[in-house]
């Protein structure tokens, strides 16, 4: 067995390395500078408890972006100095952000150790490449992204840090399964590179009717088409998609990992996912074939997901919102009842309604996925959703963005089971449809202003704050811009206190709720790398069955409108429109 000795090597705090929405996320060139990378992993190993680091499993892995493998290579190092017992990697350093996970949760090794806990080496949704960004963040036990509390002391870590250690055992061959075995101060060290896919496959095999879902995407009544975006989601959508069930392989596309996406923005919303968009013929030019009957695309770590239908889009609002209308019939997993739904806050109220209707607990929860992980933990909380293209369940800690397109291929199946041999199909287009004329619809839109001065979003975010002093003022703002829009009837900045843990995070978006249920909500981006990134939300409720076919952005254009004035967007940003409507 290789030896290997530990140095303790000085070091200096970086400025910023403040874990944002989920993680840590720079430029390459900011990470790839020496010991910022060695800095934050060594704050992260000390503020852990010494059992979940001292003789303890974590797993390394991640989206395959541009510098995992150096990173990869360097936390293999530090954990072996930390004292760690094993470290498990990815083949190819790869696992999607929910297959890291399902690990943590459900992998077992030869000697019955378990996962305390994992790097994950992702920016998600932001481009990769030597000039575009690399991320790092931190699941705990439960699989789920480590709370505030633990990202608190991390980020004071980096700002007292002075020395870290790192061992000097030969880099490990990623890209062969096996286990590699070192002897060090503290004994043996081994790295484990196992199969990606395995045991995320075998978790969504326990959830979904694999048999019905076959049937329905082997049917020539059927069509399918599923973009990765060049991420991390191809590996399992090859295995799950094609080989388990039977999809042909043209049905994917962009589904082998790139470094740098193809030098794209993994990010799957209608302005980014452009090749998936016009095959299904979304696109402004019509595709030359017959769109596909059900489309759908991940992000680079694959827990995001935009659902589409032929020629139809699914607001993610909507989508978790009928997932949780239709799971009990539809999902072998939840057929004994759900036991509670959750969406941040910024997400349409569609599940509100269904939660209501259907008469089960529900919480609406800051943005990030971390909020609803104690949820979960504490057993009232099966599915939830963010507007930004996340939807999942209980059965891990992240959002899934596989779990969504087998959720939606699980209700196409039970609704068409009797509709295979003869009989006309019902589309996602039906599906949706039919779910507004029962529960309403949230008409619901947001705009993204990327990129824009700090110091100006800021201003602008300290402006509407400002106004919320006097709601008779804001009325009054608000109706001298548009007279055909409700009255404001409650103006706040989102708070929320954890039912479980009782710990209280605030500041969490600025909001203004309107008499008829409408609402705009601002808030700043935590996930960018450079300047900020504004986020306005614009939703309005629709009860009338007769009035939910409107065009989304024309029934919307009011109170989009007044969000646009009543925050001076133009004034303090200079923008005069968004980088990206979803
Ligand atoms: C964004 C989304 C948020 C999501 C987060 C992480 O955060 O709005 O809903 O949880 O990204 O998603 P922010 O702070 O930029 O609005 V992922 O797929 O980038 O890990
Ligand atoms: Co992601």
């Amino acid at each position: 067995m290789v030896v290997f000795a530990v140095a303790r090597k000085d070091t200096t705090p970086f400025d910023g390395q403040k874990p944002g929405t989920s993680g840590l996320r720079k430029k390459v060139t900011v990470f790839a500078q020496p010991n910022y990378l060695h800095n934050f992993v060594q704050s992260t190993f000390d503020a852990l408890t010494a059992d979940k680091v001292k003789g303890a499993t974590i797993v390394v892995s991640g989206d395959g972006r541009y510098f995992s493998k150096d990173a990869i290579q360097i936390i293999i190092k530090m954990a072996a100095a930390n004292g760690v017992r094993r470290v498990w990697v990815g083949q190819n350093g790869l696992l999607s952000t929910p297959a890291v996970s399902a690990v943590i949760r459900e992998r077992v090794s030869a000697d019955g150790a378990k996962a305390s806990g994992a790097f994950i080496l992702t920016a998600s949704h932001n481009p990769g490449g030597p000039h575009e960004d690399f991320g790092i963040k931190y699941n705990m036990e439960n699989g789920g992204p480590a709370p505030e509390g633990i990202t608190d002391r991390i980020y004071e870590n980096t700002k007292t840090i002075k020395e870290y250690l790192i061992a000097d055992p030969p880099d490990v061959d990623t890209s062969t399964i096996g286990v590699t075995s070192f002897t060090g101060p503290e004994g043996q060290f081994d790295v484990d590179v196992f199969d990606s896919t395995t045991d995320y496959v075998k978790l969504m095999k326990s959830i979904f009717d694999f048999e019905s879902i076959q049937r329905l995407l082997t049917s020539p009544k059927f069509s399918f088409c599923y973009d990765a975006l060049h991420g991390v989601a191809g590996i399992y959508a090859t295995r799950i998609f094609v080989e388990e069930l039977g999809a042909d392989e043209s049905s994917l596309i962009n589904c082998i990992p790139k470094e740098d996406f193809g030098g794209g923005h993994p990010d799957p919303n209608l302005t980014y996912a452009k090749e998936l968009v016009a095959r299904m013929g979304l696109g402004k030019s019509s595709p030359q074939d017959e769109p596909p009957e059900f489309g759908a695309a991940a992000d680079g770590d694959a827990d995001r997901n935009m659902i589409l239908g032929k020629r139809f889009f699914v607001t993610p609002s909507d989508s978790v919102a009928i997932i949780a209308a239709n799971a009990v019939q539809s999902i072998p997993y939840f057929s004994s009842g759900l036991k509670g739904v959750a969406r941040s806050m910024p997400t349409s109220a569609a599940l509100d309604v269904v939660a209501k209707n259907l008469n089960l607990k529900f919480f609406e929860v800051p943005t990030g996925w971390k909020f609803f992980g104690n949820l979960m933990d504490a057993g009232v909380c099966s599915i939830c959703g963010e507007e930004s293209f996340g939807t999942g369940s209980n059965h891990i800690r992240e959002k899934d963005g596989i779990w969504a397109v087998l959720a939606w291929l699980s209700i196409l199946a039970y609704k068409n089971k009797d509709n295979l041999n003869g009989g006309k199909m019902i589309t996602v287009e039906d599906i949706v449809l039919q779910h507004w004329s029962t529960y309403g619809r949230h008409y619901y839109t947001r705009y993204d202003y990327e990129n824009v001065d700090a110091g100006a979003a800021k201003e602008l975010m300290a402006h509407l704050v400002n106004l919320q002093s006097s709601l008779a003022d804001v009325n009054k703002i608000i109706q001298g811009i548009r007279s055909d829009v409700s009255k404001v009837a409650e103006a706040d900045e989102f708070e929320y206190k954890d039912p479980v843990d009782g710990s209280i995070s605030k500041h969490q978006g600025i909001r203004y709720l309107f008499e008829d249920g409408s609402r705009l909500v601002f808030r700043l981006s935590g996930t960018g790398s450079v300047g900020a990134t504004i986020r306005v939300y614009i939703e309005q409720y629709e009860k009338d069955p007769a009035k939910t076919g409107r065009d989304s952005q024309d029934a919307l254009a009011a109170l989009v409108e007044v969000a646009l004035k009543l925050s001076k967007m133009q004034e303090f940003t200079g923008r005069s429109a968004p980088t990206v409507i979803t």
